[in-house]
């Protein structure tokens, strides 16, 4: 029998992720109250006009009260670290998230993408080919919409973009596909360790039928293999059954097992990033049992996404790209790398709010490709110290200044790269606040 008490949860987090919770577990006639550390969280005229019954504390999270409840929903805003979260598992609440809540209900079978760098790419991707085969996806998670969102929709499959966090607080996903498309550092301002961040993404492979492999990254690799079935991808390793790539006269190719499926030269993405994402995104579908034909056409079609590397504007010879989204070492990384051969130097534009990361990995490419770097945000001293002393580095105040301080420096045959491997909110309301700002100022040059 069910007693009163184990039917009460609390929703910890009014955002667009606590909001669903809510209309998902009222639902399911559940009695949730809800916490919130701000005074006014985002969500809070939807839950006073649409649940009015529902309690909301707000402010410093509440101990004594959160220990009163058996089930903590707790949106991936907040760390389960928090004091009054880990009070309440100690005493033996369930702490749960979204997503574990969706892996129960979920009535088609799951796509489950994450990764440090590439997932709303690869994401998008994957349903633009579901797209093209016939197959009707419901695309949510990080990328957007809540994934409770998507229950009701019928559709043949969901294919969802996870977060570390949102898999930290996830317990069996059940994924049909499941893939951990790179690691590199990232959001180490919530994380004890590397290994705490590794081991909350492979938390996607839990129950999961087939795993997608990255070849180039062996932290890709589910830790269980249990009775998974892979499908793999990797630069230069032509191999039956899977994804790869081979260079001939006519440039580079896509091959599925022995054959050459595409050139690269006919995608519209660019980068060789993008060649790897492209790679996952097919192998994805194929683990799903999508037609190859369909998908290699529809890959070729895919424009990108706006402040992923994205081709701003030439000025005197100088191409200006916008990689705003570009929020961490790796992704910043990634950017000069796979960009820089099309150019004859990069000047780059980086900075903002570091997370605790190391930018130590920076100063390769940097060195390797850059001809300047201008350094915007709270933690550009911490950049410069991590760059060579070799290296011409200035300061700019705004990103107006930034892009005139950089389109100073840079030459014919440059491009100018915003990729900032930070986040924006010391500066900006956002990546794409950001990104908008830099075009701004790339148009009025
Ligand atoms: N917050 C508080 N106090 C609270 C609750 C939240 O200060 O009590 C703050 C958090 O610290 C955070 C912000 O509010 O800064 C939003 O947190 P949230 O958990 O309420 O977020 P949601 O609005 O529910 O959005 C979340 C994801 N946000 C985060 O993981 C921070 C969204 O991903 C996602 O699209 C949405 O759920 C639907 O699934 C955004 C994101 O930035 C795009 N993700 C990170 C990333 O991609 O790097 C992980
Ligand atoms: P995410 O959703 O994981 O943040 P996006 O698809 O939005 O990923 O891309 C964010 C940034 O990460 C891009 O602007 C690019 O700089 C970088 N990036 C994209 N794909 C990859 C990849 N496969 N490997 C490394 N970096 C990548």
């Amino acid at each position: 029998a069910v007693i009163a008490s184990d039917r009460r949860t609390l929703v910890v987090g009014l955002g667009r992720t606590g909001l669903s919770c809510v209309r998902y577990l009222t639902a399911l006639g559940r009695e949730v109250s809800v916490a919130d550390s701000r005074a006014r969280p985002p969500g809070l005229d939807a839950l006073q006009q649409d649940y009015p019954d529902v309690e909301l504390r707000t402010g410093d999270f509440d101990a004594d009260w959160f220990c009163t409840f058996n089930e903590l929903v707790v949106s991936p805003g907040i760390a389960i670290a928090e004091p009054a979260i880990a009070a309440a598992a100690e005493q033996g609440a369930r702490i749960r998230g979204d997503i574990d809540l969706f892996a129960e209900a979920a009535e088609a079978p799951i796509i489950a993408i994450t990764g440090s760098n590439g997932k709303t790419t690869v994401t998008t991707l994957v349903g633009k080919l579901a797209e093209a085969c016939g197959v009707n996806a419901a695309i949510g998670g990080n990328i957007g919409t809540p994934a409770l969102e998507l229950l009701g929709l019928k559709p043949d499959v969901y294919v969802l973009e996870l977060s570390s966090f949102q898999l930290e607080t996830t317990h069996e996903l059940n994924a049909e596909v499941a893939t951990v498309l790179n690691i590199s550092d990232d959001h180490m301002d919530r994380y004890p360790s590397k290994m705490e961040y590794y081991q909350a993404k492979q938390r996607i492979f839990r129950g999961a039928r087939n795993a997608v492999v990255n070849l180039d990254d062996a932290l890709s690799t589910p830790m269980a293999r249990d009775t998974l079935r892979f499908t793999c991808y990797g630069f230069h390793r032509v191999n039956p059954e899977t994804f790869s790539t081979r260079e001939d006269e006519h440039g580079l190719w896509i091959t599925w097992g022995l054959d050459n499926l595409l050139n690269t030269g006919d995608l519209k993405l660019v980068g060789l990033h993008n060649v790897s994402n492209v790679m996952a995104a097919l192998a994805i579908g194929q683990a799903a049992g999508w037609p190859l034909d369909t998908m290699a056409g529809a890959v070729c079609d895919f424009r990108g996404l706006p402040h992923r590397c994205e081709s701003i504007r030439r000025v005197h010879g100088v191409e200006y790209i916008n990689d705003s989204k570009g929020t961490n070492v790796g992704a910043s990384v990634a950017a000069l790398d796979s960009l820089a051969p099309a150019c004859d130097r990069i000047v780059l534009i980086a900075g903002g709010e570091g997370k605790d990361a190391d930018f130590g990995p920076l100063a390769r490419p940097v060195s390797e490709h850059c001809r300047a770097v201008v350094l915007i945000g709270r933690d550009a001293d911490r950049i410069r110290a991590s760059l060579g002393s070799d290296m011409s580095v200035v300061t700019a105040g705004s990103m107006e200044e930034a892009v005139a301080l950089a389109t100073d420096l840079a030459r014919e045959g440059d491009r100018v790269l915003l990729s900032p491997a930070c986040a924006s909110f010391d500066m900006f309301t956002g990546y794409e606040d950001r990104g908008e700002r830099f075009r701004q100022a790339v148009e009025g040059l």
